[in-house]
């Protein structure tokens, strides 16, 4: 980082030195090195916040978490299915997005898919009739949420399978059935799994293939995988994402989605300040044990604490949270999954409730090459225990490392500190008295704008 700075500041002189032949005012422009800064698409699945996961398939019915591709389709009949009441959860619940698995590796297809035969059109639900696809997207668009669609490459079902040429092709026309009947999507989720297929073979994936398809047929879309190109994977699936988190990488650290090692673990954590291209990342996680819905789990679904913890520790660093949320085999969400999410909204709801900086006056002041302070005064002792820090990434993430300080009239006192801000960073400490409060950056990797700031008491009811 320190190196780095240095860099990014001689930088800015040598651009100065060339500014001033240039006049005034190009100076400010050219002073700033070019930072990457997200397109609009990622902009938007950024501003969502919260998106919900749906992990839903034969796996549902035979209660397992991978289906190994000899489900029978005649087992998938979901009778109560109504994906208006999964939205309707979603919404009421304070999520903007939702993503469905539209095949999971087993391979079994929730839209009546052209080239397969292993999919909802050979099952008894709706006459073979029904398209689960169709319905998500539909209540996805009622109730105002961006639909996102799981693709699995890896296909325990699919002959072709490990036949590369062969395969590539049926993945890509499956791709191209989804990416053309059902309007825009606003996320492609692609799994790096890639095991076995039915002939005990594995595939070769064509990542550029399959990314250039979905370019060019939802060009608005983004992308996730561990290797973006638009979103990337946080690392783990726990619900964490890595402090500090930056919305940078260097590409070349992830070669493909599925590869590992400790610099690829490290990079999808935590990204890159020198990172070359944006690329945030996202933090998926289940509201029970498994990604798929299993009865004998509904006891072990997250309580509200550890909820709250998890939205803190990934939209609270700079991520998303994409929390998943599994239809039970009459095809709704389980009414205690949907209490909780309604219970977490009610929370963040009554956290964030008062912010006690709200209107008031922000100085911000340049102390030095890439750093900068604000006092505020609150105007009465309050004792704060939330904050909420943020920077305006539209124009990128910039700052490497803040402190926080409080002051009741007396000395000032430390009360946070941290590394990167990005789209949101959230602190929470023992609850302070203060009155006045006092920000200063200490390190950016360009000169800092201001930073928007939230405090708050943190009560809950
Ligand atoms: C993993 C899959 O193997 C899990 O079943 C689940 O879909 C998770 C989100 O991604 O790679």
């Amino acid at each position: 980082m320190r190196n780095y700075t240095r860099r990014a500041f001689l930088a800015s002189l040598a651009a100065g030195a060339a500014a001033s032949a240039l006049g005034p005012q190009r100076l400010g422009a050219l002073m700033q090195p070019a930072r990457p800064r997200p397109s609009p698409a990622q902009l938007a699945w950024q501003r969502d916040e919260l998106a919900m996961f749906l992990h839903f398939g034969v796996n549902t019915f035979t209660d397992r978490e991978w289906g190994d591709g000899t489900e029978d389709p005649a087992i998938f009949n979901p009778a109560g299915l109504d994906a208006r009441q999964w939205a309707r959860a979603a919404r009421a619940a304070g999520f903007r997005a939702m993503i469905l698995t539209a095949k999971h590796h087993d391979g079994f297809c929730l839209w009546p898919s052209a080239v397969t035969t292993h999919s909802v059109a050979h099952s008894p639900w709706r006459d073979g009739r029904g398209d689960v696809v169709r319905e998500f997207v539909d209540a996805c668009r009622a109730e105002g949420l961006r639909p996102g669609l799981y693709l699995s490459p890896w296909d325990r079902n699919a002959p072709a399978y490990g036949d590369s040429p062969r395969y590539k092709d049926f993945y890509v026309a499956q791709l191209t059935e989804l990416l053309t009947r059902y309007g825009p999507i606003a996320e492609v989720w692609f799994d790096g799994a890639n095991g076995e297929g039915p002939n005990g073979r594995k595939q070769v994936y064509d990542w550029p293939r399959f990314f250039g398809t979905v370019r060019r047929l939802q060009p608005d879309a983004v992308m996730f995988s561990d290797a973006g190109p638009d979103v990337r994977w946080i690392g783990n699936e726990n619900g964490v994402a890595g402090d500090p988190n930056w919305s940078t990488v260097n590409p070349d650290t992830v070669p493909y989605p599925g590869a590992s090692s400790e610099a690829i673990a490290a990079t999808l954590q935590h990204g890159d300040p020198q990172g070359s291209v944006w690329r945030p990342g996202e933090t998926d996680t289940s509201i029970r044990p498994g990604w798929f819905y299993h009865a004998a789990e509904d006891e072990r679904v997250h309580g509200l604490d550890r909820l709250t913890e998890i939205y803190f520790d990934s939209v609270g660093r700079n991520s998303k949270l994409l929390l998943n949320v599994p239809p039970t085999r009459d095809g709704l969400l389980h009414p205690t999954d949907v209490s909780r999410i309604a219970a977490l909204h009610d929370r963040l709801g009554a956290l964030f409730a008062e912010d006690l900086a709200a209107g008031k006056h922000l100085a911000w002041r340049a102390t030095g090459p890439h750093t900068a302070a604000v006092e505020l005064d609150l105007g009465r002792t309050a004792r704060v225990a939330i904050a909420r820090l943020e920077e305006d990434i539209a124009q990128g993430q910039v700052v490497a490392r803040y402190a926080l300080s409080g002051s009741d009239g007396g000395a000032w006192r430390e009360i946070a500190r941290g590394q990167t801000i990005g789209y949101r960073k959230l602190d929470r400490f023992e609850p302070t008295p203060v009155r006045r409060v006092r920000l200063v950056i200490e390190d950016a990797v360009v000169d800092p704008r201001p930073i928007r700031i939230g405090l708050y008491e943190g009560h809950v009811a």
